[in-house]
């Protein structure tokens, strides 16, 4: 799978995934301060608008695979060129990670940059032009962290985003131990992922969805914790259900892993644009 990260967000969270090999990344900014690999630059511009009516086609070297994830913030100015990127790349099976920044620090510009950006983005995954958008608050993120400190504050935040979707990933394209889960709809595009605390059961959701239309927890289960919680099943079974609601659907796989610990990991998926004329 092609990352494509663009600015600053993008940049650094695509930096958190190169190591895997399941990736292949690039990387989109005006400036190349941290030398990553397979950059493109984009002349510097004036505002969002430029950027997208300056656009030139971007050369990839060695882009050969045709599933591509985009990963950035619409706040940025940068993120002008996003509809013309995704133009160039029609031809790929195309997804979002939309970095949803903290809009209370922002000015009056940069966040009707990030209305207009985050809109369009989900109406393109409403429409099929986009595979999905997975939506991250940076807030989210910051809550469902134990402690922050400020002087790591992004790269601990980049850490949790990378590592959790990473293993959504991973998880995805594993053969679980036992599944509830059922193909997905092609209705719900737009998504959020999350943590759960193996002991606590405690959720973290990085985005709050609204009108969530299904939930799927991925239990990563330690061989040892398979072969002595002889409740375990039952437990899963009743948690998960518990998440249910009337118009949402909640399921489960189980996975052995090789780690000591136990992890689970959760997604949301919804149909509705999430934010819209919320205050209009
Ligand atoms: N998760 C995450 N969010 C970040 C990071 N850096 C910045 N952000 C958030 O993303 C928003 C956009 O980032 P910027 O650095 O302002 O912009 P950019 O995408 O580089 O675009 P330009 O305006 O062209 O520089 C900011 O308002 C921050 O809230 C990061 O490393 N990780
Ligand atoms: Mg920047």
């Amino acid at each position: 799978m092609n990352i494509i990260g663009i600015g600053k967000p993008g940049c650094s969270i695509t930096s958190r995934l190169e190591q895997h090999s399941q990736y292949n990344t690039f990387y989109i900014d005006s400036a190349n301060n941290k030398r990553y690999k397979n950059f493109s630059k984009v002349k510097e511009q004036r505002d969002h608008e430029d950027y997208e009516t300056n656009y030139r086609k971007i050369r990839f070297k060695n882009m050969s695979e045709k599933t591509t994830t985009v990963v950035l913030s619409g706040s940025g100015k940068i993120s002008g060129i996003i509809l013309r990127l995704l133009e160039q790349l029609s031809d790929h099976s195309l997804s979002v990670v939309y970095i949803k920044p903290d809009l209370t620090l922002l000015d009056e510009t940069s966040r009707m940059r990030e209305k207009i950006v985050f809109g369009i983005l989900q109406q393109y995954a409403r429409s099929g032009l986009l595979e999905n958008i997975q939506i991250i608050s940076n807030e989210a993120v910051e809550q469902a962290l134990k402690s922050v400190s400020i002087a790591d504050y992004w790269e601990d935040i980049n850490d949790v985003i990378a590592s959790t979707f990473h293993m959504l990933n991973v998880f995805d394209n594993t053969e679980p131990l036992l599944t509830t889960i059922a193909e997905e709809k092609a209705t719900t595009r737009i998504s959020t992922i999350g943590v759960v605390a193996y002991d606590s059961l405690d959720e973290k959701s990085f985005y709050n969805l609204h009108a969530p239309r299904l939930k799927k927890y991925f239990f990563g289960i330690s061989q040892d914790t398979l072969s002595k919680e002889k409740d375990l099943l039952h437990n899963i079974r009743s948690y998960v259900k518990g998440k249910s609601g009337e118009k949402c659907l909640a399921c489960f796989a189980i996975y052995s892993t090789d780690y000591n610990e136990n992890y689970v990991y959760v997604s949301h998926h919804a149909s509705l644009i999430q934010e819209e004329n919320v205050y209009s």
